[in-house]
């Protein structure tokens, strides 16, 4: 997400890493950073960057999902090294080092709001609910780059019938950790966090949106939302809010960080749309991590088939 008042940002988190690795860049041969440069790479589509060990708990019993794209799965080090997570840092490489020791057991999720009984669940419990499944999702960010990914979760739908809301539910509210003892980036006022987002209860009710816990085969590495995020794949990136450990079901629709921050920027909905551009650019195309070229985007990020949840609404009024 790129931040709106530049003000707000702590001078310290503003360090410009883009100055460090053009440096690098430079360093490394003035014709590679040239080419770079020219074509909008990152340095580490040139260069390999320095691996992320793998050493995430292998999750057992995977089922695939008729859910799945085929097309090509953004490489691991791509997914893990390039992150939205401002919990812990603005800069999209930090995340990756920044989250190594985040503790992410023991860990609880607490259900409350409009529910038939309020409780406090234990993450591993939640995990259990159901059978994991293996989506490979699209995954638009609204700054207009894309990845492939091949998430381990369940539908939402299986958590939220557990949870047995009452008929006045209309919204569910996902809240993140609030720790700034271990997330440096919530020591600044970037954003008010906790970092909250939210969604209608059919969309979360959809099939498609997905309770993740894992990728690649594998528990969710912390950078990517360990130990419980929310993959929304219809909707962009920052809808899908990462190490979360408060559900609340509601009457009225929640108030959400990103619309909160900058209204006239970023909507509760958030669709993915080809057609509605984000005030400061357009977002008719995007850049999946690895490739050249730009390709277009798709309405709803491809996923056609939620589109009846939008019937007789202005996507243009509410994006
Ligand atoms: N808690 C939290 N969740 C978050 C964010 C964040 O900053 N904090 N960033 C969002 C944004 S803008 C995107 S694009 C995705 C990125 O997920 P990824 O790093 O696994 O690709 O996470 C989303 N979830
Ligand atoms: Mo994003």
């Amino acid at each position: 997400m790129l931040i709106k008042k530049a003000e707000d940002v702590p001078s310290s988190e503003i360090t410009p890493k883009s100055l460090y690795l053009n440096r690098r860049t430079f360093l490394a041969g003035t014709a590679i950073a040239g080419a770079a440069a020219v074509v909008g790479l990152r340095l580490d589509e040139i260069a390999s960057p320095p691996m992320t060990a793998r050493a995430n708990t292998k999750i057992d019993g995977i089922k695939k999902s008729s859910f799945s794209t085929n097309e090509t799965v953004t490489p691991y080090k791509d997914v893990t090294n390039y992150n939205n997570y401002y919990e812990f840092s603005t800069d999209k490489y930090e995340p990756a080092g920044l989250a190594k020791d985040f503790k992410t057991r023991p860990w609880t999720v607490t259900i409350d709001g409009l529910v038939e009984k309020k409780q406090v669940l234990d993450v591993d419990t939640i995990i259990k609910m159901a059978a994991p499944e293996e989506r490979v999702y699209r995954h638009r960010c609204v700054e207009g780059w894309s990845i492939v990914v091949p998430w381990v979760g369940f539908s939402l739908s299986e958590l939220i019938n557990k949870a047995k809301p009452t008929s006045k539910a209309k919204f569910v509210e996902f809240t993140t950790i609030e720790d700034a003892k271990q997330m440096p980036g919530q020591r600044g006022r970037v954003l008010d966090w906790p970092y909250v987002e939210g969604l209608r209860m059919d969309e979360a009710m959809h099939p498609l949106a997905l309770l993740c816990f894992g990728m690649y085969g594998e528990a969710l590495p912390n950078q990517d939302g360990a130990p419980l995020r929310l993959v929304v794949p219809w909707k962009y990136g920052f809808k899908s809010g990462k190490a979360i450990v408060r559900i609340r079901f509601a009457e009225s629709q929640p108030r959400t960080t990103w619309a909160e921050m900058a209204p006239n920027e970023y909507g509760f909905y958030a669709n993915v749309n080809p057609n509605v551009d984000h005030p400061r650019w357009s977002q008719a195309k995007e850049r999946r991590l690895g490739e050249f070229l730009k390709r277009p985007t798709l309405m709803f990020n491809g996923y056609d088939q939620v589109a009846s949840l939008y019937s007789g609404m202005d996507l243009k009024k509410n994006f």
